[in-house]
């Protein structure tokens, strides 16, 4: 049976030195419980570094046999791979990149290779344990580059990966001397989860941008398959919080707490050591506080926990230096002999202790200047039994997007801030009650658990749709049957697009014109079967590149054509009233003045407004508004408005390249007929094909015809063969 992989760079463990030996330590991380039940059960298994450099050979085999028994599998990192990969690339240069602190970017070719030799080993890693249909689920930034390593090996796995922290706006990926290896790498998944939509629309703008690959409503198309992108807003172990802030241990922990702080109002806030929480800026807040408003002295002070992290990265080193001093500043200008304004632990806590200062804190303060979702403020809401306490929380944080019941503060903004607290410290008790319970609610229903299935469900709906549409691929087995019923047939026909079927889309559509290559195809097979090409191109353009082809020709989607018998001109097959056109230009032309590359082609029943060169994000937007524009006109002019290949066309509805195809067929009895193209125009000769027609869309959309084929290549390839 396929199992479930799962790979983090860290494993939910950690290993220790102790007196020689190594010990233990499981992790007790909501990711780590949210995947228990996954990674616990049959064959499944999480795959990741145990945290710690381990020499010997003797020891790591020890290692690998404990951890066999917890359902785990390490992946040992050297010291200079620790150092260049993990401190280095991860740290010193994709983190700070994506949490926009691109001062602390560091650019070093060095730490790069690290990154590709050690996503290389977690992917060796992974292959010792996987099989060629297994899932495999990767965690985070760590390890972008390793889906698709997998993807190269095991072509049929399914490979999902989902990120912990932002992922930033182009701008600040194009940075990234590495940008499209990375952006390449994630592609080998088959789904790509980021915590909110921000993030995911991030992502796709920068493979769109960068890889080139065209996307749509969270679907990416790669060259053979097409990958889902979807936020998935991770949630915490709501019962396990709840659970025990009411427990006896922690209420004793919270009686003994509270007494030594008699009867102030507490704010907590609890960070790993990161320069994206905004440590710093909620001191100089809070200190600000404290200058303001004199009477609040004495009677309020912040429980400040700094989880020791990363402390060997300079950064980091400087980042602790700042709180210390800091923190020292404000204890020293305020304290008294019964009271400190700040409580502050560089360490981390028991889980009970953890939870007795969520339950006994009537504000949290949570205000990360950048974070992927944050996990502490819905555990602090999670822990409020009385449905009392106020969180503040940064709209920076991912998680601020669901909380809208919390008090939502920009944390660059000190003064906003300075507001906040205080407005928190005077709430009326109902108000913290209606917020609170609020948010619990959503917290409860979107738990850890859920988020789980929710993913891995996606999981299995992406693979159906991927399964939908290689079933209709054109493989080696259909290429067959196509040909041995065209070489068997006494009369057939082919029905040809040419613009993204017979040719790739070029940026000015004049240089489109057919190469030696496709003149010698479509020559060859005028001379066996009877060749049409259906495009929606005006007919003189036609008329020139085929000039001396024995081939009928139908353009402008209908409107014109040309049989081969009727050796002279061009016959009108649809009635064409272009009186509307004058209106319509004079809009478009509007458009293509504010919109530097954009430009107009007439045809005879239709106008086009291109927008392949201009700058992409803003051709869409153009797009966009034009189209709602014309749509109106449309109207009153009884038009059709349609949105293409990087074009709008607005034409009459009666004419269309079905109704065209329909009348060339009429009165002959073709015994093979194989109708092939790209875009909705296709759409329409596809509908109107008899049952036993071929038809056949290049790239992998959803379409009427009976098969995709990947690529203008293919095509050639097929029609190459068919002349053979
Ligand atoms: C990354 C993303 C995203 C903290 N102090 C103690 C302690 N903690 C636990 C908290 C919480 C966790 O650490 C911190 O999680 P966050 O989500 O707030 O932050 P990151 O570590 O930066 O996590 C973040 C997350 O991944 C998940 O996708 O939300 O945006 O940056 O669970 O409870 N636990 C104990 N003692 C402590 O002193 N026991």
């Amino acid at each position: 049976m396929a199992k479930t992989i799962i790979v983090s760079n860290r494993l939910p463990i950690s290993l220790r030195h102790r007196n020689g030996r190594f010990e233990f330590k499981p992790s007790a991380g909501g990711l780590a419980t949210g995947l228990g039940s996954i990674y616990k059960s049959g064959e499944n298994i999480w795959i990741g570094w145990p945290g710690n450099t381990v020499d010997d050979p003797e020891q790591r085999a020890e290692i690998i046999l404990e951890l066999h028994d917890l359902k785990m599998a390490p992946v040992f990192l050297s010291k200079e791979d620790v150092e260049q990969f993990y401190e280095g690339f991860s740290n010193e240069t994709l983190w700070p990149a994506f949490h926009y602190f691109t001062q602390y970017m560091t650019y070093n070719a060095e730490h790069w290779e690290a990154y590709v030799r050690v996503n290389q080993k977690f992917c060796e890693a992974i292959l010792k344990k996987a099989d060629p249909d297994d899932t495999i689920w990767v965690h985070d930034y760590q390890l972008l580059l390793l889906p698709q390593m997998l993807r190269e090996v095991l072509p049929n796995a399914t490979i999902a990966f989902f990120q912990h922290i932002p992922f930033p706006s182009y701008e600040i990926i194009r940075m990234i001397p590495w940008r499209k290896q990375l952006l390449e790498g994630v592609c080998g998944a088959d789904l790509i989860g980021f915590h909110t939509y921000d993030d995911m629309r991030h992502f796709m703008s920068a493979v769109g941008r960068i890889t080139g690959l065209s996307s749509e409503s969270g679907y990416i198309q790669a060259d053979n398959r097409i990958i889902n992108v979807d936020s998935f807003p991770m949630g915490i172990d709501y019962d396990k919080f709840a659970k025990q802030a009411k427990s006896k241990k922690t209420q004793s922990i919270v009686r003994e707490f509270t007494k030594q702080v008699a009867d102030q109002k507490l704010i907590i806030t609890i960070d790993r050591l990161d320069y994206s929480k905004g440590i710093p800026q909620r001191i100089h807040a809070f200190n600000q506080l404290l200058k303001e408003h004199k009477e609040l002295r004495g009677k309020v002070s912040m429980i400040m926990i700094v989880v020791p992290s990363r402390d060997k990265v300079q950064s980091y080193k400087e980042l602790k230096e700042e709180i210390d001093l800091l923190v020292g500043r404000i204890n020293s200008e305020y304290s008294t002999l019964n009271w400190v304004p700040v409580h502050y632990f560089y360490r981390s806590f028991p889980f009970e202790e953890l939870s007795a200062f969520y339950n006994m804190s009537d504000i949290a303060l949570v205000t990360p200047l950048r974070d992927g979702m944050n996990l502490v403020c819905k555990e602090y809401v999670a822990s409020r039994t009385d449905q009392t306490g106020v969180l503040i929380l940064s709209e920076m944080a991912g998680a601020s997007k669901e909380l809208q019941d919390a008090v939502l503060v920009n944390p660059n903004d000190q003064q906003g801030v300075v507001d906040a607290i205080y407005n928190a410290l005077t709430m009326k008790p109902a108000e913290q009650k209606a917020r609170i319970s609020s948010m619990q609610e959503s917290l409860k229903k979107y738990d850890i658990f859920q988020w789980v299935k929710v993913f891995l469900d996606r999981i299995e709906h992406v693979k159906e749709k991927q399964a939908e549409l290689t079933s209709k691929d054109v493989d080696t087995k259909v290429l067959n049957e196509i040909e041995k019923s065209f070489k068997a047939a006494k009369n057939p026909v082919l029905f040809l697009d040419y613009d993204g079927t017979l040719t790739g889309f070029v940026a000015n559509p004049n240089d489109a014109k057919p190469d030696a290559e496709l003149k010698a195809i479509i020559k060859g097979l005028s001379q066996i079967a009877q060749v049409v090409i259906i495009s929606g191109r005006d007919k003189d353009t036609l008329g020139t590149w085929f000039k001396g082809q024995q081939i009928d020709m139908i353009a402008e989607h209908g409107v014109w054509v040309k049989r081969k018998e009727n050796k002279g001109d061009w016959e009108l097959y649809a009635e064409v009233d272009d009186s509307w056109k004058d209106d319509i230009r004079s809009v478009m032309e509007y458009y293509v003045l504010r919109t530097p590359g954009a430009f107009i082609e007439e045809k005879h029943h239709s106008l086009v407004w291109h927008y392949r060169k201009v700058e992409s994000g803003l051709g869409d937007l153009r797009m966009r508004e034009l189209f709602s524009h014309l749509k109106y006109m449309a109207r009153g002019h009884n038009l059709q408005v349609l949105e293409g290949n990087m074009v709008l066309e607005i034409k009459r509805p009666d004419i269309n390249k079905g109704r065209a195809a329909t009348a060339l067929m009429k009165g002959s009895d073709y015994d093979f007929i194989l109708a092939v193209g790209d875009d909705w125009t296709d759409e329409d000769t596809f509908k109107v094909m008899p049952k036993n027609a071929y038809t056949i869309r290049v790239g992998y959309a959803y379409t009427q015809a009976n098969y995709n084929i990947k690529s203008v290549r293919q095509v050639r390839n097929l029609l190459g063969k068919l002349i053979d």
